[in-house]
């Protein structure tokens, strides 16, 4: 209790003197920077921070493991084809464009606006699946606990309110995209990003530490949902991995 004291102060303070000082000073381009530095510092409940590597992680289940929800040719084909794509490609870019690959990703997509297009679509595609297959599993589904729970509550009213807001931004995301929860300095939001960028990128409009976020291109549902991306948007949160999504919480909070 006392820590969700410290926690609701801290916001007060925040929202009441220094935020704007604070977004403008931090900037966008040093987001990543500042995740690891305040991860380095062992703040809360945090424990290794959460980076991105350039090479493709193996899939953390079977292709059929999300069935009904996501069927396994859609899986099959959006991981081995889509998605291999784009490690492949932003491993190429990183070679043509001088990047270290042993570094963060997130450092590459901080300043992305230095970078090629090839760069922004395949750095981006390449963290967003990433993230995508990591935050989902067989066992999901339910609702968040602990402080990500009270975090929710306090940030949208109630889970239900926030389940409409992502739902909403995922519908209505024009032609290809996602949507995402994030955390934008002490506060959760959601909200959606067109191709293949992300709130962490300096061009994007939408900005903050991805918790969460789904994948609406086509690629993602056609096969089985065809054009309803509504319905399977709703089915998507009995696949939803919440101790993963409270994990990067616990990661990305200062
Ligand atoms: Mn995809």
């Amino acid at each position: 209790m006392k820590k969700t004291t410290i926690n609701t102060s801290r916001r007060l303070f925040l929202a009441q003197t220094t935020k704007a000082t604070l977004t403008v000073g931090i900037g966008s381009s040093l987001i990543g920077s500042t995740l690891l530095a305040s991860c380095a510092s062992g703040g809360g409940s945090s424990s290794e921070p959460i980076t991105t590597g350039f090479s493709q992680n193996p899939l953390p289940y079977e292709y059929a493991a999300l069935e009904p929800h996501i069927d396994a040719r859609t899986m099959e084909i959006h991981y081995t084809k889509h998605a291999a794509g784009y490690a492949k490609n932003v491993t190429d870019a990183a070679a043509e464009e001088n990047v270290d690959t042993s570094k963060p990703l997130e450092e590459v997509l901080g300043n992305i606006s230095q970078y090629s297009t090839k760069m922004r679509n395949n750095a981006g595609g390449h963290y967003n699946h990433e993230l995508f297959w990591s935050i989902m599993s067989a066992e999901g589904g339910g609702q968040p606990s602990g402080e990500l729970a009270e975090a929710i509550i306090t940030d949208f009213g109630s889970y239900e309110a926030f389940v409409e807001a992502f739902e909403n931004a995922a519908k209505t995301r024009f032609g290809s995209g996602w949507a995402w929860l994030v955390l934008d300095g002490d506060k959760l939001s959601v909200g959606s990003t067109p191709n293949q960028d992300n709130p962490l990128m300096d061009v994007s409009d939408f900005k903050g530490s991805p918790l969460m976020g789904i994948d609406v291109w086509e690629h993602a549902y056609y096969l089985n949902y065809q054009n309803e991306r509504g319905k399977y948007v709703s089915n998507w949160w009995n696949v939803v991995d919440w101790n993963k999504i409270s994990e990067r919480y616990a990661s990305f909070k200062a």
